[in-house]
């Protein structure tokens, strides 16, 4: 009946881009539902929402809901094992940190087996590619990388170091004694304050399952204490499994440097075979892009009538393969179901994280083949094909995977719709290139960095990046934020969906700094010609900001440690436990991060206060909470003033 008809979601509320408001409304006539009609049909829970819903043992789930009129006096609410709203929150808080360290370190132990495999010589799809890098890393892992021959020093065999990092790399993880070899990058004070607060992580996998532990009903009921475990758990996420993750990748895949390319769904094209690689690991789609383009590949999509084969991301695979092979970006997060509602997605390939399992119901509606290639990440529908991709095969799964697309050309049968919205962004940009186009060194000339934030130019530096969340409009908080960053002089690094959000309007081109920015960052940006945001890639590329900053305060005149710097962190539309992971490494690393949305902390305000205050005096770091975008941008500018004034740089 029609008054029974699930409530749809009004496109133009859903989102502020005009691609995915034309496809949520295509989705609609064909009677497809997708994520945005879902969130406007199941509303969350209001107190899970707020952190304070308990279901860690069968007594429960508790549930302790604020009072109406907030608390009066002492707060008395508690489970049925007297478990309070604070000690629940932390728990809740850390299990996500947990959830987000695991994902990002095992994907950083994927990268590490295949690296392992090519220093072995075991694989022929995958080699060393950037040996500058492996002797960074070799070094930052306490591998020697010269040999001492009859009194005299000679580089040491590329193999051996490869080798030998390959095994030190991996022991990172599980070793049994020690603490991470990473934390020595972090500016001294810094390391020096997380031993001082005893957070030193020990090994990548020993904190992530410490904390499921403590978390277990029963054990740990001081917030304080489950929250400094939270810390040392995403301090190995940050410096460890996500750090490793990046750097081994660009020992592999080799480092990323500034490419151009284009974002939304307009890039996918309807006489050409397309193919969307969808996740994060980039360890098959790197090798598919090799297939995909190879001749033969090109000449039997030809033979059976397309033009040619078109690659399209979404998530950050798709910021791996843009960042080092300028494949354009398909869709961020929330518009994965739509690609395939275009009708002309011949298959799309899925590995790790971020993949809605409703694909698998909205490719049922047309002839995409849905691929499943991680053996940790399948769906249960029958209509998935599983594809298992083994690094010691992989180009043979590549070339079944790209054959499969192409066979599939034919079969379209809907007709296809492809919104013609896309813009021209530049990505490819790391610490290694950050430093190269801004005068070749962090500090000294008229275009370096610490020059430019020395003198006002730029006024901050702003790490923006994460998801999208169905519960608010897509793509409002994180344009709204970095536009107004920009516009005040604050120069934005992006990663993660905010990135392709950036990339969508344009951001990302070195162009937008004269229509967007204020004119210190205008200046900058034109004279040295690159975005007002700079692209550092995927959520495990996250490091990539740790080190720039860290190079910042090598490089001397902005104070001593990571705390000290007109610096703060944002994750406008964050959904994931990973983004919670990341913004607590920000926080441990002294950098004050805001988050949008909401927190699954608010239920639980002395608990709140403590990461939201309290840890600012322990860490110099804190979290905060703003929904409003603009309120959101100027809480970041004041803190970025009030570190500038700190230093004596405030004009
Ligand atoms: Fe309730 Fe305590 Fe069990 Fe949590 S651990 S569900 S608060 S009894
Ligand atoms: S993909 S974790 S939705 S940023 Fe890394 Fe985007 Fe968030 Fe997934």
């Amino acid at each position: 009946k029609a008054d029974k008809a699930p409530k749809l979601a009004d496109p133009i509320k859903a989102s502020i881009d005009p691609a995915t408001q034309q496809m949520i409304a295509r989705a609609q006539e064909l009677g497809i539902d997708t994520v945005f009609d879902r969130a406007e049909a199941m509303k969350p829970c209001a107190i899970g929402a707020t952190g304070i819903c308990c279901k860690n043992c069968s007594m429960g789930p508790c549930r302790l809901p604020l009072p109406k009129g907030g608390i009066v006096g002492e707060d008395t609410r508690k489970g049925l094992c007297g478990a309070t709203p604070n000690t629940i929150a932390a728990r809740n808080f850390i299990r996500m940190i947990a959830g987000g360290a695991s994902a990002h370190s095992d994907h950083g132990r994927s990268v590490a087996e295949v690296f392992m495999s090519a220093a072995r010589k075991e694989t022929d799809a995958y080699q060393i590619k950037d040996t500058q890098k492996l002797l960074a890393v070799a070094e930052a892992l306490d591998v020697a990388t010269t040999v001492e021959v009859d009194g005299e020093t000679k580089a040491r065999d590329m193999d051996e170091i490869a080798l030998e990092t390959a095994e030190k790399a991996l022991n990172e993880w599980g070793k049994s004694e020690g603490e991470l070899l990473y934390l020595k990058r972090a500016p001294k004070p810094r390391y020096e304050l997380w031993k001082k607060m005893g957070v030193l992580p020990r090994n990548i996998d020993r904190e992530i399952v410490e904390i499921m532990h403590r978390t277990h009903m029963g054990v740990d009921q001081d917030y304080r204490n489950l929250i400094k475990q939270g810390t040392r758990a995403a301090l190995a996420d940050g410096w460890g499994g996500s750090m490793l993750a990046t750097d081994l990748q660009d020992i592999v895949f080799g480092t990323p440097s500034p490419i151009q390319s284009e974002a939304n769904l307009g890039i996918m094209k309807e006489d050409h075979v397309n193919i969307i690689v969808h996740g994060h690991e980039p360890v098959l789609s790197e090798i598919v892009v090799a297939v995909a383009q190879s001749p033969e590949m090109l000449d039997y999509a030809k033979k059976k009538g397309a033009k040619g084969i078109q690659l399209g991301g979404i998530c950050c695979t798709a910021n791996e393969i843009l960042q080092r092979h300028g494949i354009p970006t398909a869709a961020t997060f929330l518009q994965q179901e739509l690609a395939i509602i275009t009708g002309a997605c011949d298959a799309m390939v899925v590995d790790i994280q971020c993949i809605f399992q409703n694909l698998a119901n909205v490719a049922k509606c047309f002839h995409t083949k849905l691929i499943t290639t991680h053996p940790i990440a399948k769906m249960e529908q029958d209509n998935v094909i599983h594809i298992e991709f083994d690094e010691h095969h992989a180009l043979d799964d590549a070339k079944k995977i790209v054959k499969m697309a192409i066979d599939n050309f034919e079969n379209r049968k809907t007709e296809v719709m492809i919104p013609r919205h896309k813009a021209a962004q530049v990505a490819g940009f790391g610490v290694e290139s950050i430093e190269y186009h801004l005068g070749g060194s962090f500090r000294g000339t008229f275009y370096t960095l610490n020059d430019n934030i020395i003198n006002g130019r730029i006024r901050g530096v702003a790490g923006v990046v994460g998801c999208n969340n169905a519960r608010t409009r897509h793509n409002e908080g994180h344009i709204t934020v970095v536009k107004e960053l920009i516009k005040n002089d604050v120069l934005v690094l992006t990663t993660g969906c905010n990135a392709i959000a950036c990339a969508m309007e344009g951001l990302l081109t070195p162009e937008a700094a004269g229509v967007y920015c204020g004119p210190g960052l205008t200046e900058v940006c034109e004279t040295v010609g690159i975005p007002p945001v700079l692209h550092l890639g995927s959520c495990v590329d996250n490091s990539r900001i740790l080190l720039a900053a860290t190079e910042v305060v090598k490089a001397g005149g902005l104070g001593n440690d990571l705390s000290d710097l007109p610096v703060a962190g944002s994750a406008p539309e964050w959904m994931s436990e990973k983004a919670i992971s990341i913004g607590h490494y920000f926080v441990a690393s002294g950098v004050y991060t805001v988050f949008g949305v909401g927190l699954p902390v608010e239920g639980a305000p002395v608990f709140q206060n403590y990461i939201f205050n309290e840890f600012e005096k322990l860490y110099g770091g804190m979290w905060d909470l703003e929904i409003d975008p603009i309120k959101h941008a100027h809480k970041m500018i004041a803190h970025i003033d009030k570190k500038r004034k700190a230093l004596g740089i405030d004009k």
